[in-house]
């Protein structure tokens, strides 16, 4: 549902340098000049900054990073990924309030952000650390068009798109540690938990949550996860003595999910096999050496290739070949494995 408040937002950016006055809005809105007001004063205490005059009105003169439908929308250029945005202050995981729109029967695309959550979730129950509006904690609802078999390409397109979309929005150059975790100098940035809700051997949908760590500094993160967790800030400032404030959140999230559009309409036309080879090229987990854990079992070996089923293929020193398809798998160098 549009709010007059969104409308009042989008009128003032579209007036830009100059003054829209309160008369003008109650009369395109239908409110009161006192609603007008009301909703200013809302806007100014979420952090935009209002220039008000008696004589001329209102100016819009700062837009901060907040999460919010207008902010990511704004210059969205997808066609299905975004067409629907949820954003909220607080949720306790924005993979279980997607799950509940999707039950539902929300349509595919459709987006869900929160600043802050409280039970944000990894993968094997782990658990996320979601500090509040200093990330990413976005969940995409799918209702992919192929089989069971493509899941997990799904889960690696998802990794190519926020590694491309980094570069685009921010030139850095990520990696990806199979499958799906995004790493900055061996760092993990950003973490992908896709689940999955299947019917008579069939995807009823896919939930993507994405977590994305952006402004941290070092003590926002918990002293056990500090040696092995990074931010976007935090790689910004050591390598290119660039600050964050410079960037947008929003800004970041609209080109995730346009880059997200492209891979998910490759997979969806059944050309895989182009973002498996996109997803080699971010690699740091092929030619190096890997610890699998699985179940009761654990091995290393070199990590060889990728099929077309997105499986890890681990060449053993006895020369035996193993398929990977889920289970822990460390790579040497990486997120404190040495
Ligand atoms: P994972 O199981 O690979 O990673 C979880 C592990 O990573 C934790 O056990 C901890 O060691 C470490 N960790 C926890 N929080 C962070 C963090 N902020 N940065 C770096 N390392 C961390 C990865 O699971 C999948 C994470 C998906 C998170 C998104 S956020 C939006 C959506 N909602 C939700 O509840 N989960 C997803």
């Amino acid at each position: 549902m549009i709010r007059v408040k969104d409308i009042i937002l989008k009128k003032l950016k579209e007036s830009k340098e100059d003054y829209i006055s309160g008369e003008e809005l109650s009369s395109i809105l239908g409110v009161s000049r006192t609603a007008v007001w009301k909703c200013i004063n809302e806007l100014k205490k979420e952090g935009y900054v209002i220039d008000s005059s008696s004589k001329k009105g209102y100016k819009l003169c700062y837009v901060p990073d907040i999460i919010n439908p207008w902010e990511i929308k704004e210059g969205l250029d997808t066609k299905i990924i975004g067409r629907s945005v949820h954003c909220f202050s607080e949720v306790d995981s924005t993979n279980n309030y997607a799950k509940m729109l999707a039950q539902k029967g929300c349509e595919d695309g459709t987006v869900i952000l929160a600043e802050r959550q409280t039970q944000g979730r990894g993968r094997l129950g782990r658990s996320w650390d979601s500090m509040d509006k200093k990330g990413i904690w976005m969940t995409v609802v799918l209702r992919p068009a192929v089989g069971l078999e493509d899941v997990q390409i799904i889960t690696l397109a998802a990794s190519v798109a926020v590694a491309s979309a980094l570069k685009k929005a921010m030139d850095i150059d990520a990696g990806i540690k199979w499958p799906n975790d995004i790493v900055l100098d061996g760092k993990k940035v950003c973490g992908i938990l896709t689940e999955m809700s299947m019917e008579m051997e069939r995807i009823n949908f896919l939930i993507l949550g994405i977590g994305m760590n952006f402004g941290h500094v070092e003590s926002d993160f918990p002293e056990e996860i500090r040696d092995r967790a990074t931010s976007l800030g935090l790689y910004l400032k050591g390598k290119k003595g660039l600050d964050i404030s410079g960037f947008r959140r929003s800004h970041l999230v609209r080109v995730i999910l346009s880059e997200l559009e492209e891979v998910y309409d490759k997979i969806n036309k059944g050309k895989a096999t182009a973002v498996i080879e996109e997803w080699k090229k971010y690699s740091v987990t092929l030619g190096k050496e890997v610890l699998i854990k699985y179940r009761e079992e654990q091995y290393t070996g070199i990590a060889e290739d990728i099929d077309q089923n997105g499986r890890l293929i681990v060449k053993q020193d006895d020369g035996t070949i193993r398929e990977v398809l889920s289970g822990e798998v460390s790579v040497r160098g990486l997120l404190g494995y040495t």
